[in-house]
């Protein structure tokens, strides 16, 4: 009997469609469900037999046929745009944390039970900052998408306490990589920089630049969420996903100048309201759990890929 399929909500996005690419490579039967509202049709491998599902984990019953017959599900469909909650925290509500319930029953009534979920470090706000974060730190969600994230978490831990549920719920900092949208303002720093540096355009740096995140290359992270749909136990407790690595946006403009060769003018602009100033996992247990890949892509390898230049 062959294999039954494994569920990438999301899987047509830049996480969910890297991690798609790896679990095609090596053989598993795939099924995304995505609206394409971020997420691109052409991101999913052509001619891999990939199912593909359009429509909405807000919709209770295209959620329920998409958990259908499947043997786990990794959860990344959200609004990713902390700024798009913001401006929009009803409509955000229906996908961020509608979805994630319709999930949780529809894998209650399916009896499927893994899941790894994308929840996400902005469920510290600004906590911890300074020093490196660590899953106890408390939590202080200061949007509608950090309210929706944590809010998730704790209805998929009531899925596992009342229903045996097996969620692995991994607090990703900031993840960087080949299709990362920069078309939007409020898209991954990262994809913005680069993109307008190959393109010789004027970049904006809001605030100081010496705010920092802590950088992970994709591909280093869909090592991890492999893993966890693989491991036999699950262990109670959310999961920090990251380096435990600061980088300042000043440092971030000199490597990819470096790697480049050149760099485009910069502007400083007015911070934006809310932001983060320093963001940076403590990833103890990340390391306990599970494996990293060894070595880890460092910020100028991953710039280097990412830009296309030789030497990564
Ligand atoms: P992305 O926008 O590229 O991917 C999200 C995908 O979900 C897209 O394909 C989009 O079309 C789909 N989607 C959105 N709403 C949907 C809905 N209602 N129904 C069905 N599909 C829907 O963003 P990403 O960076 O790949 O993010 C993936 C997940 O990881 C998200 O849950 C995000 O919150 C989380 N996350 C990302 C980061 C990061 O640094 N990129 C950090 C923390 C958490
Ligand atoms: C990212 C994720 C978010 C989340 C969080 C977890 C995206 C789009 N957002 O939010 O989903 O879970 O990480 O850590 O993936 N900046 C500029 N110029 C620009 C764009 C951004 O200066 O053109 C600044 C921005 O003000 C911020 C920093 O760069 O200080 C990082 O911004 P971001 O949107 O990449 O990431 P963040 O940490 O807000």
């Amino acid at each position: 009997m062959s294999e039954s399929p494994i569920l990438v909500t999301g899987g047509a996005g830049f996480i969910g469609s890297n991690l798609v690419d790896v679990l095609v490579a090596r053989g598993h039967p795939v099924r995304v469900l995505d609206n394409l509202s971020t997420g691109k049709r052409s991101n999913l491998p052509v001619d891999a037999g990939v199912e593909l599902i359009e429509g909405d984990v807000a919709d209770a019953q295209t959620v329920r046929r998409a958990v259908q017959g499947c043997r786990a599900v990794v959860h990344l469909a959200a609004v990713a745009s902390v700024q798009a909650s913001v401006d929009d925290p009803l409509g955000t509500h229906q996908s961020n944390l509608v979805g994630t319930l319709n999930l949780c029953e529809a894998m209650r009534e399916a009896g499927v039970c893994r899941v790894v979920f994308a929840s996400s470090a902005a469920v510290y706000g600004n906590n911890g900052e300074g020093q490196s974060i660590d899953e106890d730190t408390s939590k202080a969600p200061l949007t509608p998408y950090a309210a929706d994230k944590l809010a998730s978490e704790h209805y998929l831990d009531f899925y596992r306490r009342q229903h045996g549920l097996e969620p692995v719920v991994f607090r990703f900092f900031n993840i960087y990589g080949p299709r990362q949208d920069p078309s939007s303002p409020y898209s991954g720093v990262i994809s913005i920089f680069t993109e307008r540096a190959q393109q010789g355009l004027p970049i904006t740096v809001f605030g100081d630049g010496e705010q920092t995140r802590d950088f992970l290359y994709v591909g280093d992270l869909v090592e991890v969420l492999l893993q966890a749909l693989e491991h036999p136990t699950v262990e109670v407790g959310a999961v920090n996903v990251g380096l435990s690595h600061a980088t300042s946006l000043n440092e971030l403009l000199t490597a990819i100048g470096d790697v480049l060769g050149k760099l485009p003018p910069v502007n400083y602009q007015q911070a934006r309201g809310g932001d983060i100033r320093h963001s940076r996992a403590n990833n103890e247990r990340l390391l306990q759990r599970f494996r990293l890949p060894e070595p880890v892509t460092d910020i100028r390898t991953g710039l280097a890929r990412l830009l296309g230049v030789s030497g990564s």
